[in-house]
C-alpha cells in the first residue's frame, strides 16, 4: 500500500484545523446554545460570563454586521438565534476568550430565557401539522393508478431508515485570522469553500473578496461538512471581525455529536404490483423525510431521493411523493449517498414483501426488473450501457450465488439456533450534482522553472483519494512523472467561484479543469520545443516520461529543459481552467432530462448469520462487482468500496441515533453510538472491478466511485432479513432500519 500522504499521517504530521499553529494572540470561541426544542427566546444573560477572567466578547446576533443568515438554499437559518429557537443546540451567543478552557467555562455561564413552544421530533407528525420545509414534490411517469388493475400481486407498506451519525475524525472547526484592510483569512474544515466564503462575506457585510478561504485536507467529510462546516466558520469569522484577533472554534466530539445535523431518517409508504413473472409494472411511494429545523441541503436530497426511487430497476408506472417535514432536531443533511440509500432501500423493501407474497427469491425478481441498455429512467434519461447487467450476470458466475445459496441452506438445515441469509443489491447511481449549475470547476496550473508542477483545484481532499488522482492527471496530460507534482490546497483566491467536494464528482470536475489547464500549457510548450528542435509541425511533438518526442521518438530533449527553454522565451507556464460538465440538464417543471453526466453500478452478493438467541447479527461476506470504469488508483476506489460498504452496513445494522424526551442527542459519545469496527466487519470483502465496455465516464475513462458503494451496505439488512426468515418462516419483519439486536428479537417471536 501506499498512500500519498502515509507518510504525513502516520507520523502524525498531516495538519488539520486544530493543529495548524496560530499566530500570536490567537482567542478561543466556545459556542451557548439552545437549552430547549423550540421556543421564544426571551433573553440572553451574559452579566455573570462577562466576569469571568479572560473573557474578550460575549456576541449575540445583534453584533452581526452584515446578515444574521447562513441558508444556503433557503435563507431559514440564523447565524445566531434571534427571536425564536427551533433546536437543542442551536447557537445563541458566542463566547471569545483567552483560552479555551476560559471561553468554555463562560459560555457554560451564560444563561439562555426560553418559554417553550411544544416540539416535534417525528416528520409524519410534523406533515400531519403541515410543517413543510417547502411544497412537496412529485416525480412521475406512467400512470400508476390504471397500472394495479393489471398486476397479478400488488403488495404494500411502510419502511424506515434511521439518521446516521456522520463520525468524521476531525470534528468542526475554523480558525479565522483578520487581515490589514478590512480582510479575513480562513482556515475552515469545509468541503466547500466558496460556500464558506460567501456565507461568511454576507455575515461580515464585505465582498467576496475580501475573504479568503483556505482547506488543507479534512478528517473525513462525508457529506457533514457539505453545508454544516459554514455555521462554525461564519461563528469564528464574526469572532475575529468584532475583536480583531485571530479566533480558533473547534467543536468537541460531544458538541459535533449534539449540535449538527445527520443523515435524513425517512419514513415512506410503498405500493408495488407485478405481473405473474415477477416484473414490476407499477409502484408508488411517499416519503417523509425528517429535515431538522431548517432547509439547509433537504430540497436537493429530496430531489436526489426522488431520482433514485427506483434505483437499478425499469418500472414503467411510477409515482414517488416527498416531503421534507420541519421538526426540532438540528437540520439533517448530506451525508454519502444524499438521499439516494433512503430511496434504495424502501424500493428493496417493496420487492422483498413481493417476493415473499410470491413464493419467489427476491433476486428472481430483482434480476428480471433490472435496467438494461437503452431502457428509460422515469426521469427521461436512458441508461447508456449494459454495465450494470453485466456486474450482476459477472457478480452471480464469479462468486458463483447458487453455490453461496447452496451453502446458507445447508448450515440452515445443519443449525437451529443460527441461521444464515443471502442478499443480493444492485446500486445505480447517477453522477452529477442534481442542481446542474453546480456541475462546474476550475483549476489552476503552475509548472516552476524547475520542473516542477503545483495543482490548485476547487476539490478538497477529505481522505477519498481525490488528491492523488488529480495527480495522476496532471502527470499523465504533460506526459511527467507524478513525483514531480504536487497538490496544493485548495483556495478560494487561486480558484473560485468552486462547488461543493461532493456528489462523487470531485475527480471528474476538477480532473477535467486540471487535465483543460495541462493541455493550454503543453500547447504552448509544442511551440517551443518544435523551435527549438527546427520540427516543423509541432502536433508532432509529444511529451512522455519526462522527455520530449517527435513523432513517438526520443528528441534528446528533457522536460526541465524545455520548461527552461520556455522560460526563456518568454513564455506562459500558468494556466487556469475551467470544465462545466457537457450535455446534462434537467426541467425541473416536466421532470424530464438528462441530469446526469452517466451512472456509477454495481452488484454486491451479502451474507450474513443471525444468532436466534442472542438476536444478534454478522455480516459474514461481502461480495462485490463495481464499476469503476478505467479506474485511475484501483488501491484508492478499491478503499472507497470497501470503507463506502462497511458505512453503509453500520447505517442498515448498528448506528441509531436515539433522542431523549427533550429532543436531545443521546447517543451523543462513541460508546452509546455504535460505528462498526474491524470486529463488525465482515470476514470476507471481495471487490472486483468491472471490465470496463467503452460506455460512457469521466475522466481519464474512470468513473466516480465516493459514494455508490455505501448503498451496498442496504443488502446487509436484507441478508439478515432472509436469515430471520429462515428461522421464522413466514416472518414479516417490519422494514425498520437499523436493524438492531432488539428488533431482530422482536421480529423473531413474533407469531407468524
Ligand atoms: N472517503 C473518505 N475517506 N472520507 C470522506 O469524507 N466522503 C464521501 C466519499 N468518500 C468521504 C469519502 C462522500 S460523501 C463523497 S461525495 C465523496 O467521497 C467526495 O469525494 P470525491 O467527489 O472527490 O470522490
Ligand atoms: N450535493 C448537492 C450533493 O448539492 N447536490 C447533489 O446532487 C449531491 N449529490 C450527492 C451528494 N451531494
Ligand atoms: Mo457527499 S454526501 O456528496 O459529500
Amino acid at each position: 500500500m501506499n498512500h500519498h500522504e502515509a507518510v504525513l499521517h502516520v507520523r502524525g504530521e498531516a495538519r488539520f484545523v486544530d493543529d495548524e499553529p496560530t499566530p500570536a494572540g490567537t482567542l478561543h470561541a466556545a459556542v451557548v446554545t439552545s437549552p430547549t426544542a423550540h421556543g421564544r427566546l426571551l433573553g440572553i444573560d451574559a452579566g455573570e460570563a462577562e466576569r469571568l477572567p479572560g473573557v474578550r466578547a460575549i456576541l449575540t446576533c445583534r453584533d452581526v454586521p452584515g446578515k444574521n443568515q447562513v441558508g444556503t438554499i433557503i435563507p431559514d437559518e440564523p447565524l445566531l438565534a434571534e427571536a425564536a429557537v427551533h433546536y437543542l443546540g442551536q447557537p445563541v451567543a458566542l463566547v471569545v476568550a483567552d483560552s479555551d478552557a476560559q471561553a468554555r467555562r463562560a459560555a457554560r455561564a451564560v444563561h439562555v430565557h426560553v418559554e417553550p413552544l411544544p416540539p416535534v421530533f417525528d416528520a409524519r407528525a410534523a406533515y400531519a401539522r403541515g410543517e413543510l420545509i417547502f411544497p412537496q414534490r412529485t416525480f412521475a411517469r406512467g400512470d400508476v393508478d390504471s397500472a394495479w388493475a393489471a398486476c397479478a400481486v400488488v403488495v404494500a407498506g411502510r419502511a424506515e431508515t434511521g439518521a446516521q451519525e456522520h463520525v468524521y475524525l476531525e470534528t468542526q472547526g475554523a480558525v479565522a485570522i483578520p487581515g490589514e484592510g478590512g480582510t479575513l483569512r480562513l482556515l475552515s474544515a469545509t468541503q466547500a469553500p466558496t460556500a464558506v466564503q460567501r456565507v461568511v462575506a454576507g455575515v461580515l457585510g464585505v465582498p467576496m473578496h475580501r475573504v479568503e478561504v483556505e482547506v488543507r485536507r479534512l478528517g473525513g467529510g462525508f457529506g457533514g461538512k457539505e453545508d454544516q462546516a459554514t455555521p462554525w466558520a461564519g461563528l469564528a469569522a464574526l469572532g475575529a471581525w468584532c475583536t480583531g484577533r485571530p479566533v480558533k472554534l473547534v467543536l468537541r466530539r460531544q458538541e459535533d455529536m449534539r449540535w449538527t445535523g445527520k443523515r435524513h431518517p425517512y419514513s415512506s409508504d410503498f405500493r408495488i404490483g407485478l405481473d405473474r413473472d415477477g416484473r414490476i409494472l407499477a409502484y408508488e411511494v411517499f416519503f417523509y423525510q425528517n429535515a431538522g429545523a431548517t432547509a439547509d441541503l433537504s430540497p436537493a436530497i429530496l430531489e436526489r431521493t426522488l431520482f433514485h426511487a427506483t434505483n437499478a430497476y425499469f418500472i414503467p408506472h411510477v409515482r414517488a411523493t416527498a416531503a421534507s417535514c420541519r421538526t426540532n432536531l438540528p437540520s439533517n443533511t448530506a451525508f454519502r449517498g444524499f438521499g439516494g440509500p433512503q430511496a434504495m432501500f424502501v424500493l428493496e423493501a417493496a420487492i422483498a414483501r413481493a417476493a415473499a407474497e410470491m413464493g419467489l427469491e427476491p433476486a428472481e425478481i430483482q434480476r428480471r426488473n433490472l435496467l438494461r441498455e437503452g431502457e428509460e429512467f422515469p426521469y427521461g434519461m436512458r441508461m447508456a450501457s449494459s454495465a450494470l447487467t453485466r456486474c450482476w450476470t459477472e457478480a452471480e458466475t464469479r462468486y458463483d450465488l447458487p453455490a453461496i445459496r447452496r451453502r446458507a441452506a445447508e448450515f440452515n438445515d445443519a443449525h437451529r439456533l443460527e441461521k444464515q441469509g443471502v442478499a443480493v443489491m444492485p446500486v445505480c447511481f447517477g453522477i452529477s450534482f442534481t442542481n446542474t449549475v453546480l456541475n462546474q470547476a476550475g483549476a489552476l496550473v503552475h509548472v516552476h522553472t524547475d520542473g516542477s508542477v503545483s495543482v490548485s483545484t476547487g476539490a478538497v481532499e477529505m481522505g477519498q483519494g481525490t488528491a492523488p488522482k488529480l495527480r495522476q492527471v496532471a502527470a499523465a496530460t504533460l506526459g511527467i512523472d507524478p513525483e514531480r507534482v504536487r497538490i496544493d490546497s485548495t483556495s478560494t483566491s487561486r480558484v473560485a467561484s468552486t462547488s461543493p467536494t461532493a456528489a462523487s464528482t470531485g475527480p471528474d470536475m476538477n480532473g477535467h479543469a486540471t487535465r483543460l489547464a495541462g493541455e493550454a500549457i503543453l500547447a504552448r510548450l509544442r511551440e517551443v520545443a518544435a523551435r527549438r528542435l527546427a520540427v516543423a509541425d509541432a502536433a508532432t511533438i509529444g511529451i512522455r516520461a519526462g522527455q520530449v518526442h517527435v513523432l513517438g521518438r526520443p528528441a534528446g530533449f528533457s522536460w526541465a529543459e524545455l520548461v527552461g527553454a520556455a522560460y526563456a522565451e518568454r513564455v506562459s507556464l500558468s494556466a487556469h481552467a475551467h470544465y462545466a460538465t457537457p450535455r446534462i440538464h434537467f426541467d425541473k417543471a416536466t421532470g424530464r432530462g438528462e441530469p446526469f453526466a452517466y451512472h456509477a453500478c454495481g452488484v454486491a452478493i451479502v451474507e450474513a448469520t443471525v444468532d436466534v438467541l442472542r438476536g444478534e447479527c454478522r455480516i459474514d461476506a461481502v461480495r462485490v462487482v463495481h464499476d469503476a470504469g478505467h479506474s485511475i488508483d484501483p488501491l484508492v476506489d478499491r478503499g472507497q468500496v470497501e470503507g463506502g460498504l462497511l458505512q453503509g452496513i453500520g447505517w442498515m445494522t448498528m448506528e441509531e441515533v436515539l433522542h431523549l424526551p427533550s429532543g436531545g442527542v443521546a447517543t451523543d459519545t462513541l460508546t452509546t453510538y455504535k460505528v462498526p469496527d474491524l470486529y463488525a466487519a465482515p470476514d470476507e470483502v471481495e471487490v472486483h472491478f468491472l471490465e470496463p465496455g467503452g460506455e460512457p465516464a469521466g475522466i481519464m475513462g474512470a468513473k466516480a466511485v465516493g459514494e455508490p458503494p455505501l448503498m451496498y451496505g442496504i443488502g446487509a439488512f436484507f441478508a439478515v432479513h432472509a436469515a430471520i426468515r429462515a428461522a421464522r418462516p413466514g416472518t414479516d419483519t417490519h422494514f425498520v432500519a437499523p436493524l438492531s439486536a432488539e428488533r431482530i428479537l422482536a421480529a423473531l417471536s413474533e407469531p407468524s
